[in-house]
């Protein structure tokens, strides 16, 4: 061979230009590598599936009579990384030639472009032809703006690319429908059964087992539930436009027990693998609400695009903005550590019990229940970002650091002080009731504040705005806040500080 192409795990683009023709010199290679496995504790659904998809991606490439090679965990040859697997290939087969596409993530992106500053033969990178966006194009646009609004980011990208404009003017006249959407889901309303796959991945299982990679979370590797070729993830696109579309927006926010997906697409790992592109899923919604003008209403298929359109595309923006100084960003100082039991679930608040669990069970927790609930309780407490970029890096069969990160140590955390959000995504017990129904049976009481059996989000959610005051009392958006606070009675306000520290010495028996 000539030329040594390497396909990273979250590159199974078959409809990459690379793979238009076919060329004997080329040799294409897959790997599964300790790197990967062990950056952080995965969850052992992502794991297989990774492996799995990677697996049917080289089935695809060599049906399409493409030369390619996968190198497995139990290989004898493996050197257990990218660069050191490439290393051998390249003298084993005399290669003259490496390439490679953009990685998406920092670390790897800096491990392949050090490996091509010390390479003695021909090298050269590609675009992954999967983003709306270049990796500089938010950085470009945002240069002599103040501030970085997403908002203002996602209505340049629908001007752009031409998504829901009619004439110049947003689809509707409105270019946000958030009023309509949010809701609780109402009582005797009938949610869906999430669609689910039956993956048989016990070979793939079998080697992670037997390498012993510590993973964490549950699986049945029988019925492995997660999309793992492009034909499955077309499908799961299918039913969402068929079946979750309709309410998608409308309870976009809203929680329910038992209830691990209710409306969400689940899409995020079929696209952040790239088995499936954000135009397509964004083509086959704007196709399904064009169809069906009864049924589907433009403020369920604004608030998806947003998501895909908006949101995606601006955090990977933002990454390769802020990266590498992002990854210590500690704008409160917080230094306590993850409760223990975010990696059991075992704790008597049913919300982040609900919420935790299911991340174990499934790799998945929707949006509100990683930002409201498990985010909102580790920023209350003060947990270090460093934990907590840790845990939501391995739990969440979708996460890869570029929108790990970004989300986490960013919206969530407000460690970037105020980057991407414009105020600390924080929230009394208020909220969560307003949202869920996690609180009906909860241990705690949702309306108390500081009796015995009161809800921790309540005092919690009053002492971090009284110790991060200095940061915080600026922000307009939270003037109403310390006006509350200001006027609350002086010993209501001790006894609150006194109820929160109270839990936080205790919070491993919370
Ligand atoms: P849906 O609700 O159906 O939304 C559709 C798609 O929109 C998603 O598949 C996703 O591609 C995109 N999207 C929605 N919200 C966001 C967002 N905030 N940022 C980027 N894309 C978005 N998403 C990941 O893909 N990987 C992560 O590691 C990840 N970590 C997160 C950590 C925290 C603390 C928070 C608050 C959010 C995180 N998200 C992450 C964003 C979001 O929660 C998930 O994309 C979403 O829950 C995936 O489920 P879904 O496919 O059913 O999404
Ligand atoms: C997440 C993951 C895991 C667990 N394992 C592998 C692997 O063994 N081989 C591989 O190519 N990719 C894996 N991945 C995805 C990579 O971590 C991802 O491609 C990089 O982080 C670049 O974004
Ligand atoms: Fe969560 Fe508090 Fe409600 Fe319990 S009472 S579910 S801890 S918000």
């Amino acid at each position: 061979y000539h030329t040594l192409r390497l396909i990273l795990g979250d590159q199974l683009n078959i409809n990459h230009s690379w793979f238009k023709t076919t060329d004997d010199s080329v040799l294409y290679v897959l790997m599964e590598v300790r790197s990967e496995t062990d950056y952080t504790w995965h969850h052992i659904q992502k794991v297989t599936a990774f492996f799995a998809a990677m697996e049917n991606f080289y089935v695809e490439l060599k049906k399409k009579h493409h030369n390619v090679t996968y190198i497995k965990l139990d290989d004898p040859n493996n050197e257990n990384s990218f660069t050191g697997n490439c290393s051998y290939l390249i003298k084993k087969y005399n290669i003259q030639n490496f390439e490679y596409q953009y990685p998406d993530e920092y670390r790897v992106d800096k491990e392949l472009s050090d490996f091509c500053n010390k390479l003695e033969i021909r090298h050269k990178s590609f675009d992954t032809e999967h983003f709306y966006t270049e990796r500089e194009e938010l950085g470009n646009f945002f240069r002599d703006k103040k501030g970085m609004l997403m908002e203002s980011f996602y209505r340049e990208m629908r001007k752009k690319h031409n998504i829901l404009i009619k004439g110049s003017e947003p689809e509707g006249g409105q270019w946000n429908f958030d009023t309509q959407n949010r809701k609780k889901i109402p009582k005797n309303h009938n949610t869906l059964t999430p669609y689910i796959f039956s993956n048989d991945v016990t070979i793939q299982y079998k080697r992670i087992t037997e390498a012993k990679i510590k993973t964490i979370g549950k699986i049945d590797p029988e019925r492995l539930i997660w999309p793992i070729s492009r034909e499955q993830s077309l499908e799961l696109l299918n039913y969402f436009t068929n079946n979750c579309l309709i309410f998608f927006g409308t309870f976009q926010d809203a929680m329910q027990k038992s209830e691990w997906s209710l409306y969400h697409s689940r899409l995020s790992f079929s696209l952040n693998t790239k088995m499936i592109s954000p135009q397509e899923v964004i083509e086959a919604v704007l196709k399904a609400w064009r169809d069906n003008p009864d049924t589907i209403s433009l403020n369920q298929t604004e608030g998806f695009v947003r998501q895909i359109l908006g949101w995606r595309e601006y955090m990977r923006g933002v990454y390769w903005l802020k990266m590498p100084e992002f990854e210590n960003l500690n704008f409160f100082n917080h230094k306590n550590s993850l409760p223990r039991w975010y990696w059991t679930g075992e704790t008597k608040m049913n919300c982040l019990k609900q919420s935790i669990k299911q991340s174990l069970d499934y790799a998945y927790a929707h949006h509100i229940q990683r930002l409201m609930i498990t985010g909102n309780f580790a920023l209350l407490a003060g947990i270090n970002p460093n934990d907590v970029d840790a845990w939501y890096l391995g739990i969440y069969i979708d996460a890869i650091q570029w929108v790990e990160i970004t989300n986490t140590r960013g919206m969530s955390q407000y460690a970037d002080g105020g980057t991407i959000a414009t105020k600390p995504y924080t929230a009394s017990a208020n909220y969560i009731h307003k949202m869920s129904n996690y609180c009906d049976n909860c241990f705690y009481n949702y309306k108390e504040k500081t009796a015995e059996n009161a809800c921790p989000f309540n005092s919690l959610y009053w002492n971090f705005h009284d110790r991060n005051r200095e940061k915080l009392e600026n922000n307009p958006r939270l003037a109403m806040v310390y006006r509350l606070w200001d006027k609350m009675d002086p010993k209501e306000k001790s006894a609150l500080l006194e109820k929160a520290h109270y839990y936080l010495n205790e919070i491993e028996s919370l």
